[in-house]
């Protein structure tokens, strides 16, 4: 797993170059879910396919950017199955965007992720690998990731980010949102999963929902390369992450594609999660 960990750093130095200076435009390609493809989003995935290929131990891909599982090694362990650049939009707008990463073997249940890791690209380009624990590193001047700390999560935080449409909220999630805001929660929310779950994460707790709603009953997320990585890293921090009844890493997609409705967060969120979700 080492190589793999070793060939995402390469890869994310050479995405934030490509962030820093390549061109933002839009291609005139779509990706599965319909989006048109940034020119970024083809090039850095690109750039993540050819670190990977130099790796023995991945058997295949996939890539949000991607139809299909790409074979890699017919010898090799793992499904490695990643979102070259989420929320690649907010690029031209100069806001923080990140790639997150999958590690499973023996299948593409949740069941089956055995790491995961995320990159931020940021004020600073931080990478959080979540393996026995949740192990923080910063880029230095020299291209190094520097090991900061492990990440903790609190039993209850200050953050709240309500994702979604909210004229598409059921009314239950919209009361329990309210209810959180009224408690004095603080709104941190900018469109981006990485940077969103991260900040939670480093302010060392609150919650993360993106619902199921009247336009997307399914969610948005997607379960193999965004809901299940983040999940497993908030479970290392000692969090819990569901789909508002169900732990979400008990789920199995029917397509690589698939998405799911998401909550991560600090137990004692959470715990309000299932309370409003049971009703
Ligand atoms: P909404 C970015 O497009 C993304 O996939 C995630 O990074 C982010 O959490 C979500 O969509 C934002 O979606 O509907 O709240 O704008």
């Amino acid at each position: 797993m080492t190589q793999i960990f070793e060939a995402i750093k390469k890869s994310a130095v050479r995405i934030k170059e490509a962030i820093e200076y390549d061109d933002t435009g839009y291609s005139d390609l779509q990706n599965a879910t319909g989006d048109t493809q940034l020119k970024l989003d083809i090039k850095c995935d690109l750039i993540i396919e050819e670190e990977f290929a130099k790796v023995a131990s991945i058997k295949e891909i996939v890539s949000e950017e991607k139809e299909e599982i790409t074979p890699l090694h017919v010898d090799g362990k793992y499904l490695v199955a990643y979102d070259p650049l989420d929320g690649s939009s907010l690029i031209d707008v100069n806001l923080s965007v990140g790639s997150i990463f999958g590690i499973y073997e023996g299948g593409q249940a949740g069941a089956n992720i055995l790491a995961s890791v995320y990159v931020v690209y940021g004020p600073r380009v931080e990478l959080v690998i979540a393996s026995d624990a949740l192990h923080f590193y910063r880029l230095n001047k020299k291209g190094e990731f520097i090991f900061q700390k492990d990440i903790h999560l609190a039993q209850k935080g200050k953050l709240n980010a309500p994702g979604s449409t909210q004229s598409c909220w059921e009314p239950k999630h919209k009361k329990m949102i309210d209810a959180i805001f009224n408690d004095g929660y603080r709104l941190r929310y900018s469109g981006g999963m990485v940077p969103d779950l991260h900040q939670i994460l480093l302010k060392g707790g609150g919650i993360f929902s993106y619902p199921a709603t009247s336009d997307l009953p399914k969610g948005k997320l997607r379960m193999l390369f965004e809901v299940f990585p983040f999940a497993f890293a908030y479970e290392k921090a000692g969090g819990k992450a569901i789909d508002g009844k169900n732990r979400l890493l008990d789920l199995s997609p029917t397509h690589i594609h698939d998405t799911t409705p998401c909550f991560f967060g600090s137990n004692a969120e959470i715990q309000r999660v299932l309370e409003t979700y049971a009703q």
